[in-house]
């Protein structure tokens, strides 16, 4: 197949990428049953990295009778020869990390640092701490005999490819399931990437297959009569149509939908810190995370010195090649996103909310979002009710704790919140009355694979990492 590298920087020749990507299935890679390939492109240059397959229901199948296959061998295995093999990844993952992060920035757009320092970590993280878990599942309140619940269809989106597969396959694998997994169409190398990781670790055939394509491959992944779990992380309008169609099945189901998390800074918080928190709640992977912290409510008192000081620190983010470890915000993920992140940041400024961005030269190709502020914001605007899922920051300022929890919670979403205040007890009294599966205090986009990630409301349901990651995918 014709294929032509762009003249490759030194850091991108750290991986190999192939001309063309087949599907994973049953333990290695096979054409696709129509043949059609789509391409996956890096969003900073906008070159075509790679050609990968898109599945059809025929395809999506073929990997769901593979799955099925070798479940019987799979969860008889004692939980202690699961965790070797979980373990076995986890390391192969940190060995191969170079390659990893290089290629995941490239297909996604997320600056280097972070896939080097965040990623790539907390994918290796997810492996072993689920490893260890593998042989406990007797001892860990389930009860004496915790069944797997057989085949998983895990459905993953672009803003963390690898760690939202470690996040579905670590825990689903140390429970005995076997999965069937559909990465994003945007950025699918790293789950193919993960194929081989699986090969080297000798994985049996057919515990992890991989099917590449859009919407409509998860769809007959849903659809499937032999699939007993759906885990999907992505859009609450899909999750909703995922919802409805498991509807009268005898399938589980597990949802990790969007946000509009809130992060309240007090008058009494230490404000530097503070600051730094609400860039990194922000801006940390161009704002492409559910949890983001894409409102922030200020204590009326130091409004005025919080965003002085934010405007400064907002001044000296650098925008551009995510494969420059001095850059802090890479590149839009896609056109598509691109251009609902513009949409939604006109409807600020024409419902009269202030818009201000720092003076900053945004590369000529490629997908671009300048770090983007939005002050005046009442709860009415749309930049204040959904997610943008981008770079913008809408602020709202609030008198009381009361009045805080009130605009807070004034969302239909209730993934993250977070909280900046010296007081202790005012961290308590701030976490009873917050909405949200995860409130922070004096953090932001924290992860530890031991803490259950989930959401309330309309950002779904279920929970991952920690032990009640572990129910996801146990009978019990
Ligand atoms: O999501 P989709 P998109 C939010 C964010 C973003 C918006 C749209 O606000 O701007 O969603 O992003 C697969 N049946 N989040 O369009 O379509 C799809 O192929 C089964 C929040 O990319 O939900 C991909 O693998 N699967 C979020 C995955 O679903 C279907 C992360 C997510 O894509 C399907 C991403 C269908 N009918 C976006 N249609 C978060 N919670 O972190 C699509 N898919």
């Amino acid at each position: 197949m014709a294929f032509e590298y762009a003249p490759a920087p030194q850091s991108r020749a750290i991986v190999d990428i192939a001309p063309s990507y087949g599907l994973f299935i049953d333990g290695e890679f096979v054409e696709g049953t129509s043949g059609e390939l789509r391409k996956t492109i890096s969003p900073a240059s906008e070159e075509v990295l790679a050609e990968y397959t898109q599945a059809g229901a025929e395809d999506v199948d073929r990997a769901v009778r593979a799955a099925r296959r070798a479940f019987p061998a799979w969860s008889a295995l004692p939980g202690a020869e699961r965790a070797k093999y979980l373990f076995r990844i986890a390391r192969i993952v940190q060995e191969r990390s170079r390659e990893l992060a290089v290629l995941e920035t490239l297909d996604n757009g997320k600056p280097i640092r972070e896939t080097r320092d965040f990623d790539l970590p907390t994918v290796a993280a997810h492996f072993f701490y689920y490893a260890g878990w593998a042989d406990k599942l007797p001892y860990a309140g389930f009860g004496p005999d915790p069944r797997p619940l057989g085949v998983a269809g895990q459905i993953i989106p672009w803003n963390f490819p690898l760690m939202m597969l470690a996040w579905k396959i670590a825990p689903a694998l140390a429970t005995g399931n076997t999965v069937v997994l559909k990465p994003a169409e945007t950025t699918p190398l790293s789950a193919l990437f993960f194929a081989d990781v699986c090969r080297q670790a000798g994985l049996p055939r057919g515990v992890v297959n991989i099917v590449t394509g859009d919407g409509a491959t998860g769809r007959a992944l849903v659809e499937h009569p032999d699939i007993n779990k759906i885990a999907f992380t992505g859009s609450t309008a899909v999750g909703k149509g995922i919802a409805r169609a498991v509807a009268g099945t005898d399938r589980r189901l597990s949802l990790e939908l969007g946000g509009k998390a809130a992060n309240v800074v007090f008058d009494d918080a230490p404000i530097d810190q503070a600051v730094e928190g609400i860039v990194t709640g922000i801006f940390f992977n161009q704002g492409h995370v559910c949890c983001a912290g894409s409102r922030l409510l200020v204590q009326e008192s130091v409004a005025e010195e919080v965003l002085e000081s934010l405007k400064r620190r907002m001044a000296t983010l650098r925008v551009g090649d995510p494969l420059d470890k001095n850059t802090d915000i890479g590149a839009i993920n896609s056109a598509e996103q691109l251009a609902r992140i513009r949409a939604l940041a006109d409807t600020g400024e024409a419902e009269g909310a202030e818009r201000w961005s720092p003076a900053c030269e945004l590369p000529g190709s490629g997908f671009w979002f300048a770090p983007t502020l939005f002050t005046g914001v009442t709860q009415a605007h749309r930049i204040a009710r959904e997610e943008i899922f981008g770079p913008v920051l809408s602020v709202l300022t609030f008198r009381t704790p009361a009045e805080a929890v009130e605009k807070a919670n004034n969302t239909p979403y209730g993934l993250s919140a977070g909280v900046w205040t010296e007081k202790g007890s005012r961290i308590l009294w701030m976490a009873d009355r917050l909405r949200a599966g995860v409130v922070w205090a004096n953090t932001f986009n924290r992860f530890d694979p031991s803490s259950p990630f989930g959401g309330y409301k309309e950002s779904g349901y279920g929970r991952e990492g920690g032990r009640h990651g572990l129910e996801a995918y146990l009978d019990v």
